[in-house]
């Protein structure tokens, strides 16, 4: 033999059947190589695991670190066309410095001045806000103010027009969740311009126009019978999502079986035209666990981002464990098992890609 194999193709292998190294042998690898052909015996370990082994990590962004430092940018890096809006990704560890939470999910903090706007644009992007605290920012979709403030989570199907601007005198950040690496893994993007001009609010309405047709539980305009892939509701208010969870412990105290498990309430924001999630790709969820809850350990295909709303608690994703509060990101990656327990109470807000994988029907889930 006059040189070791590839180590890329054949040391990549756990197969135990392999042939003897032979100068022949280095030379059909080669040729392998030089052609762009991979065989499949030095791929297989990672290519069929037994089950899903995610190269996204389990990891934790702390609100408190990311908050001054959006604001800092606030300071420093204006918002405006070409850049478009003041967004800083979370990179998981284990995706390669791309700024991808999971290999499907996109989640930013977004940060906007006083008297600040985010141009209009749009994007076959599917995406989502929700306010961790603070108001005054209005998010204009085709030309209906939507206000913002804590509590509030607000979808955004893909190709709407859309800007944001802060009326108030006082800055504004939340997060912002989209489907970015799957439209990009699999070439699925578009984006547009939208005109120089920012959309003109006249008045900050309280409601929207998405909510004065669609923001009535049960009730559906006769003019509107036809579903739709995404939710026509644009705001899903802070008030219905608590009193929601609060009910379904109330509930709980007096026998009803209303929680997902002892002490865990949780309620999934859906289309009203379907009863399915909200956006095509994007599952969203808010969950409370009451104080001295300990949830059981489940595992899912597919990933999700977490945002503590309020309140503390211990998370365990794998082989990880934290002590979370208020407005901390967590990532839990495919088939990871997720625990988690409050001693005071913790309320959170989830988003996933799991409609991606009950659409492909490769959706999967345990609870132990
Ligand atoms: C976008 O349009 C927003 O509208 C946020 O707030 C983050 C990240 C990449 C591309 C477009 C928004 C985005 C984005």
């Amino acid at each position: 033999m006059t040189s070791t194999p590839s180590p890329v193709h054949v040391q990549a292998t756990d197969a135990d059947d392999q042939p003897e190294p032979t100068a022949e042998l280095e030379a059909l690898y080669q040729a392998f190589e030089s052609e762009l052909l991979v065989p499949l015996w030095t791929e297989i370990g990672d290519l069929m695991p037994v089950e899903p082994k995610s190269a996204a990590l389990p990891h934790l962004w702390r609100w408190r670190n990311l908050l001054p430092m959006a604001a800092q940018a606030g300071a420093l890096v204006p918002v405006g066309r070409g850049g478009e809006r003041r967004a800083i990704a979370l990179a998981n560890p284990g995706l390669a410095g791309r700024p991808f939470a999971t290999p499907t999910l996109w989640a930013a903090i977004q940060y906007l001045n006083p008297g600040e706007d985010a141009p209009i644009h749009r994007h076959t992007q599917h995406a989502f806000r929700f306010v961790i605290e603070g108001e005054g920012v209005w998010t204009v979709v085709n030309g209906d103010p939507v206000a913002m403030r804590r509590g509030d989570f607000l979808p955004q199907a893909g190709w709407n027009w859309h800007s944001h601007r802060n009326l108030s005198d006082q800055p504004m950040a939340w997060i912002d969740g989209l489907d970015i690496p799957f439209q990009h893994y699999t070439g699925s993007t578009f984006f547009e311009f939208g005109p120089e001009e920012t959309d003109e609010i006249r008045e900050a309405p309280p409601r929207s126009y998405s909510e004065r047709l669609w923001g009535h539980p049960g009730l559906r305009p006769l003019t509107h019978l036809r579903p739709t892939p995404s939710t026509p509701l644009l705001a899903y208010r802070w008030e219905h999502t608590d009193c929601a969870l609060s009910g379904q412990l109330t509930l709980e105290a007096e026998g009803h079986p209303a929680t997902v498990e002892p002490g865990h309430a949780a309620v999934r924001y859906t289309n009203p035209t379907t009863g399915g999630d909200v956006l095509p790709t994007v599952r969203t969820e808010f969950h409370r666990l009451a104080p001295g809850t300990e949830t059981a350990t489940q595992q899912e295909v597919g990933s999700s981002v977490f945002q503590v709303f309020q309140g503390t608690g211990q998370v365990t994703v794998g082989d990880t464990s934290w002590t979370v509060e208020q407005g901390d990101l967590f990532v839990v990656p495919s088939w990871q098992p997720l625990s988690m327990t409050s001693e005071h109470g913790l309320d959170l807000f989830r988003f996933s890609d799991a409609p991606i994988f009950e659409h492909l029907h490769l959706d999967r889930g345990d609870q132990a």
